[in-house]
Protein backbone atom coordinates (compact mmCIF):
# COMPACT_ATOMS: atom_id res chain seq x y z
CA UNK A 1 0.00 0.00 0.00
CA UNK A 2 1.13 3.72 -0.92
CA UNK A 3 -0.11 6.57 0.56
CA UNK A 4 -0.03 9.90 -1.00
CA UNK A 5 -1.37 11.84 1.17
CA UNK A 6 -1.32 15.45 -0.65
CA UNK A 7 -2.89 14.38 -3.75
CA UNK A 8 -5.01 11.63 -1.38
CA UNK A 9 -4.33 8.60 -3.60
CA UNK A 10 -3.71 5.04 -1.70
CA UNK A 11 -2.33 2.50 -4.21
CA UNK A 12 -3.10 -0.91 -3.73
CA UNK A 13 -1.79 -3.78 -5.53
CA UNK A 14 -3.55 -7.17 -5.73
CA UNK A 15 -2.29 -10.08 -7.52
CA UNK A 16 -4.73 -13.38 -8.63
CA UNK A 17 -2.90 -16.28 -7.55
CA UNK A 18 -3.56 -20.01 -8.08
CA UNK A 19 -2.44 -22.81 -10.21
CA UNK A 20 -1.94 -22.96 -14.09
CA UNK A 21 -4.99 -22.60 -16.03
CA UNK A 22 -7.71 -21.97 -12.79
CA UNK A 23 -8.90 -19.09 -14.32
CA UNK A 24 -6.90 -15.92 -13.39
CA UNK A 25 -6.21 -13.93 -16.66
CA UNK A 26 -10.12 -14.61 -17.50
CA UNK A 27 -10.94 -13.15 -14.50
CA UNK A 28 -9.01 -10.04 -14.78
CA UNK A 29 -10.54 -10.41 -18.60
CA UNK A 30 -14.19 -10.27 -17.50
CA UNK A 31 -13.14 -7.70 -14.59
CA UNK A 32 -12.19 -5.15 -17.29
CA UNK A 33 -14.70 -5.87 -19.79
CA UNK A 34 -17.13 -4.97 -17.35
CA UNK A 35 -15.78 -1.99 -16.00
CA UNK A 36 -14.73 -0.74 -19.14
CA UNK A 37 -11.20 -1.67 -18.52
CA UNK A 38 -8.24 -2.02 -20.60
CA UNK A 39 -6.38 -4.95 -19.97
CA UNK A 40 -2.15 -4.58 -20.32
CA UNK A 41 0.26 -7.27 -21.02
CA UNK A 42 4.30 -5.92 -20.17
CA UNK A 43 6.55 -7.04 -22.06
CA UNK A 44 9.33 -4.87 -21.63
CA UNK A 45 12.54 -4.56 -23.06
CA UNK A 46 14.41 -5.36 -19.71
CA UNK A 47 12.74 -8.62 -19.04
CA UNK A 48 11.72 -9.88 -22.40
CA UNK A 49 9.99 -12.90 -20.82
CA UNK A 50 8.17 -11.21 -18.26
CA UNK A 51 4.47 -11.16 -19.76
CA UNK A 52 1.99 -10.99 -17.14
CA UNK A 53 -1.84 -9.15 -17.06
CA UNK A 54 -2.43 -6.26 -15.45
CA UNK A 55 -5.25 -3.83 -15.40
CA UNK A 56 -5.78 -0.74 -12.58
CA UNK A 57 -8.92 -0.13 -11.23
CA UNK A 58 -10.17 3.58 -9.78
CA UNK A 59 -12.65 3.81 -6.28
CA UNK A 60 -13.62 6.88 -4.84
CA UNK A 61 -13.97 6.52 -0.88
CA UNK A 62 -14.44 9.45 1.36
CA UNK A 63 -11.73 12.36 0.39
CA UNK A 64 -9.26 9.52 -0.99
CA UNK A 65 -9.03 8.46 -4.41
CA UNK A 66 -8.34 4.63 -4.38
CA UNK A 67 -6.19 2.91 -6.76
CA UNK A 68 -6.16 -0.77 -7.26
CA UNK A 69 -2.97 -2.41 -9.51
CA UNK A 70 -4.49 -5.53 -10.50
CA UNK A 71 -2.32 -8.60 -11.69
CA UNK A 72 -2.05 -12.05 -12.37
CA UNK A 73 1.27 -14.48 -11.85
CA UNK A 74 1.73 -17.03 -14.29
CA UNK A 75 1.01 -20.36 -12.29
CA UNK A 76 3.21 -22.83 -14.21
CA UNK A 77 5.76 -23.65 -11.90
CA UNK A 78 8.33 -23.03 -14.91
CA UNK A 79 7.97 -19.14 -14.00
CA UNK A 80 8.60 -19.39 -10.60
CA UNK A 81 10.81 -16.22 -10.66
CA UNK A 82 8.14 -13.91 -12.61
CA UNK A 83 5.83 -15.45 -10.16
CA UNK A 84 8.03 -14.26 -7.74
CA UNK A 85 8.65 -10.92 -8.82
CA UNK A 86 4.38 -10.06 -9.52
CA UNK A 87 3.96 -10.64 -5.59
CA UNK A 88 6.85 -8.39 -4.95
CA UNK A 89 4.51 -5.66 -2.77
CA UNK A 90 1.51 -7.35 -2.70
CA UNK A 91 -1.55 -6.23 -0.65
CA UNK A 92 -4.34 -8.39 -1.11
CA UNK A 93 -4.50 -11.77 -2.98
CA UNK A 94 -7.22 -13.70 -5.02
CA UNK A 95 -6.49 -17.69 -4.82
CA UNK A 96 -8.28 -19.18 -8.36
CA UNK A 97 -8.89 -22.71 -7.22
CA UNK A 98 -9.90 -25.15 -10.37
CA UNK A 99 -12.79 -26.56 -9.35
CA UNK A 100 -11.94 -30.13 -11.25
CA UNK A 101 -11.53 -33.13 -9.15
CA UNK A 102 -8.62 -33.92 -11.14
CA UNK A 103 -6.55 -30.74 -9.92
CA UNK A 104 -7.72 -31.13 -6.57
CA UNK A 105 -4.53 -32.18 -5.17
CA UNK A 106 -2.36 -29.32 -7.59
CA UNK A 107 -4.68 -26.89 -5.63
CA UNK A 108 -3.95 -27.99 -2.02
CA UNK A 109 -0.38 -28.04 -2.89
CA UNK A 110 -0.44 -24.53 -4.15
CA UNK A 111 -1.48 -22.84 -0.87
CA UNK A 112 1.64 -23.94 0.32
CA UNK A 113 3.39 -21.89 -2.75
CA UNK A 114 0.92 -19.22 -1.51
CA UNK A 115 2.09 -19.12 1.14
CA UNK A 116 5.99 -19.26 0.66
CA UNK A 117 5.66 -16.42 -1.96
CA UNK A 118 4.22 -13.79 0.86
CA UNK A 119 7.18 -15.51 3.13
CA UNK A 120 9.88 -14.01 1.13
CA UNK A 121 8.44 -10.64 1.70
CA UNK A 122 8.37 -10.30 4.86
CA UNK A 123 4.52 -11.41 4.90
CA UNK A 124 1.66 -13.82 6.72
CA UNK A 125 -0.76 -15.18 5.49
CA UNK A 126 -3.12 -14.87 8.23
CA UNK A 127 -2.26 -10.94 8.04
CA UNK A 128 -2.85 -10.94 4.21
CA UNK A 129 -6.35 -10.13 2.91
CA UNK A 130 -7.27 -13.16 0.58
CA UNK A 131 -10.07 -14.61 -1.01
CA UNK A 132 -10.50 -18.13 -2.30
CA UNK A 133 -12.70 -18.44 -5.48
CA UNK A 134 -13.59 -21.78 -6.55
CA UNK A 135 -14.14 -21.08 -9.98
CA UNK A 136 -15.60 -23.25 -12.62
CA UNK A 137 -18.13 -24.28 -11.26
CA UNK A 138 -19.67 -25.08 -14.65
CA UNK A 139 -17.05 -28.01 -14.97
CA UNK A 140 -18.97 -31.79 -15.03
CA UNK A 141 -16.05 -33.17 -12.64
CA UNK A 142 -16.13 -29.76 -10.23
CA UNK A 143 -15.99 -30.84 -6.58
CA UNK A 144 -18.97 -30.39 -4.61
CA UNK A 145 -18.31 -26.79 -2.55
CA UNK A 146 -18.09 -28.87 0.72
CA UNK A 147 -15.31 -30.98 -0.27
CA UNK A 148 -13.57 -28.13 -1.33
CA UNK A 149 -13.94 -25.94 1.62
CA UNK A 150 -12.54 -28.68 3.81
CA UNK A 151 -9.58 -29.52 1.60
CA UNK A 152 -8.27 -25.92 -0.40
CA UNK A 153 -8.98 -24.14 3.06
CA UNK A 154 -7.37 -21.45 4.53
CA UNK A 155 -8.50 -20.59 7.78
CA UNK A 156 -10.39 -17.31 7.76
CA UNK A 157 -10.65 -16.13 4.76
CA UNK A 158 -13.76 -14.77 2.44
CA UNK A 159 -14.82 -17.64 -0.02
CA UNK A 160 -16.66 -17.53 -3.56
CA UNK A 161 -17.76 -19.37 -6.17
CA UNK A 162 -17.07 -18.59 -10.09
CA UNK A 163 -17.75 -18.97 -13.67
CA UNK A 164 -15.00 -16.65 -14.68
CA UNK A 165 -15.84 -18.16 -18.37
CA UNK A 166 -19.30 -16.28 -17.72
CA UNK A 167 -18.25 -13.88 -16.03
CA UNK A 168 -20.24 -15.09 -13.02
CA UNK A 169 -18.64 -14.33 -9.51
CA UNK A 170 -16.23 -12.64 -10.90
CA UNK A 171 -16.95 -8.95 -9.57
CA UNK A 172 -17.83 -10.02 -6.00
CA UNK A 173 -14.40 -11.57 -6.02
CA UNK A 174 -12.84 -8.59 -6.54
CA UNK A 175 -15.35 -6.38 -4.36
CA UNK A 176 -14.56 -9.19 -1.24
CA UNK A 177 -10.89 -8.18 -1.69
CA UNK A 178 -11.01 -4.75 -1.75
CA UNK A 179 -13.34 -4.99 1.15
CA UNK A 180 -10.74 -6.56 2.86
CA UNK A 181 -7.58 -4.12 2.09
CA UNK A 182 -10.63 -0.94 2.31
CA UNK A 183 -10.92 -2.74 5.80
CA UNK A 184 -6.77 -2.60 6.69
CA UNK A 185 -6.72 0.99 5.53
CA UNK A 186 -9.78 2.81 7.32
CA UNK A 187 -7.94 1.02 10.57
CA UNK A 188 -4.96 2.93 9.57
CA UNK A 189 -6.05 6.38 8.91
CA UNK A 190 -8.70 5.92 12.32
N1 LIG B 1 -15.27 -24.38 -17.94
C1 LIG B 1 -14.67 -23.29 -17.50
N2 LIG B 1 -13.51 -22.89 -18.05
C2 LIG B 1 -12.91 -21.78 -17.58
C3 LIG B 1 -13.48 -21.01 -16.52
N3 LIG B 1 -12.66 -19.97 -16.28
C4 LIG B 1 -11.63 -20.08 -17.13
N4 LIG B 1 -11.77 -21.17 -17.93
C5 LIG B 1 -10.89 -21.64 -19.01
O1 LIG B 1 -9.70 -22.16 -18.46
C6 LIG B 1 -8.60 -21.92 -19.32
C7 LIG B 1 -7.48 -21.23 -18.59
O2 LIG B 1 -7.90 -19.92 -18.19
P1 LIG B 1 -6.87 -18.76 -17.90
O3 LIG B 1 -7.67 -17.61 -17.37
O4 LIG B 1 -5.99 -18.51 -19.03
O5 LIG B 1 -6.03 -19.43 -16.73
P2 LIG B 1 -4.79 -18.83 -15.91
O6 LIG B 1 -5.08 -19.15 -14.47
O7 LIG B 1 -4.57 -17.42 -16.24
O8 LIG B 1 -3.61 -19.75 -16.41
P3 LIG B 1 -2.00 -19.46 -16.36
O9 LIG B 1 -1.77 -18.12 -16.93
O10 LIG B 1 -1.37 -20.57 -17.10
O11 LIG B 1 -1.61 -19.55 -14.91
C8 LIG B 1 -9.16 -21.11 -20.49
O12 LIG B 1 -9.43 -21.99 -21.54
C9 LIG B 1 -10.44 -20.52 -19.92
O13 LIG B 1 -11.40 -20.23 -20.89
C10 LIG B 1 -14.73 -21.46 -15.96
O14 LIG B 1 -15.30 -20.85 -15.06
N5 LIG B 1 -15.25 -22.60 -16.48
MG1 LIG C 1 -2.92 -16.41 -17.05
Amino acid sequence: MLIDSSKGIVRFKVVYHGIAMSGKTTNIEQLAKKSGLDVLSFDTKEERTLVFDYITKKVEYDSFTLTFSIYTIPGQDVYKDIRRMVMRGVDGVVFVVDSSEKRLQENKEFINVLEEDLRIYGKRIEDTPIVIQYNKRDLPDALPLEVLRKEVYIPNKKFTEAVAVRGEGVEETFNLVMEGLVENFKKMVG
